[in-house]
């Protein structure tokens, strides 16, 4: 399967299902989430959520992976329980960005029918249940995605005004940087985490398994345009390989969201009455 799949006209969203079937699938994310028709459980305040994000023997790198930035998180003691996710607890394997060609979109998810300049995803697997990653992301209660929406303003978070720095050390898909072990993922992390929105989607990227609760708080974080900026200097492609032909987006990854998927049957719950 050598499909490069991407963002632009040729290898976008609209032609994934025919490489990656589950793409044209009935639980498919991301969604747009209308607040009133979500239905508060309080199963999800009786167990709270916990992040439980370490930062003592891991190793964090920074990749461009030709389709996002993406933080890869090596010995990973960094967990989410309670909440939506039963007794089962879910390892932090990454965490990745999405974007959009200007400050107006960027973000996978919406909010009646409003998208955020960029969202932010912190990928879990439930390793009670499955011994891998590659075990876990094909089933039903496999994946956790953690979704936080990124706003832009004239100030920026901690977290994100650190990470930006690094996004010019790997211009090229393949590259690969090392963060330093001050880094804490707790600084990207809204203020309030009791109030979210939960639901049972997919990967928002090839292959596209429905096999993701998804977790999305309200409170975004903030970031500058000019921080925003730096996310569209990535390429799509590697060092020593040819500039993309075809490519309206000159070879940048100048915006990176699939855009939003039927809601059907599936019911939004809400952490908050
Ligand atoms: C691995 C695999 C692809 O992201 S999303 O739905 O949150 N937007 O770890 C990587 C790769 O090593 O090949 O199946 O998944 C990704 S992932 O865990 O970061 N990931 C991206 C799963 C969901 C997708
Ligand atoms: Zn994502």
């Amino acid at each position: 399967n050598d499909y490069e799949w991407g963002y632009t006209r040729d290898t976008g969203p609209e032609n994934w299902w025919v490489h990656y079937p589950s793409a044209g699938g009935r639980k498919q994310s991301p969604i747009d989430i209308n607040p009133e028709v979500a239905e508060f459980d309080s199963d999800l305040v009786v167990a709270p959520l916990k992040l439980q994000y370490s930062r003592a023997r891991e190793e964090k790198l920074m990749h461009n992976t030709g389709a996002t930035c993406a933080v890869r998180i090596l010995n990973s003691e960094s967990y989410a329980t309670g909440g939506p996710l039963g007794s089962h607890k879910y390892t932090l394997r990454e965490f990745h960005f999405h974007w959009g060609d200007s400050n107006q979109c960027g973000s996978e998810h919406t909010v009646r029918g409003k998208a955020y300049s960029a969202e932010l995803h912190l990928v879990h697997w439930n390793s009670d249940a499955y011994n891998t990653f590659e075990e876990a992301q094909e089933k039903d209660d496999g994946l956790l995605v953690v979704a936080i929406f990124i706003q832009c303003c004239n100030s920026s978070n901690q977290g994100l005004e650190y990470l930006v720095q690094f996004l010019t050390d790997i211009p090229y898909k393949g590259q690969a940087t090392e963060l330093s072990s001050e880094f804490d993922l707790n600084h990207l992390l809204p203020v309030d985490t009791s109030k979210y929105w939960v639901y049972e989607g997919s990967m928002t990227t090839p292959p596209c398994h429905e096999s993701v609760t998804w977790l999305i708080f309200y409170d975004p974080l903030k970031i500058t345009g000019d921080e925003l900026s730096l996310f569209r200097t990535l390429n799509c492609y590697g060092v020593n390989e040819d500039r993309p032909i075809l490519d309206e987006h000159y070879g940048r990854i100048l915006k990176n969201y699939r855009p939003t998927q039927p809601l059907g049957s599936r019911v939004i719950r809400a952490a908050e009455p």
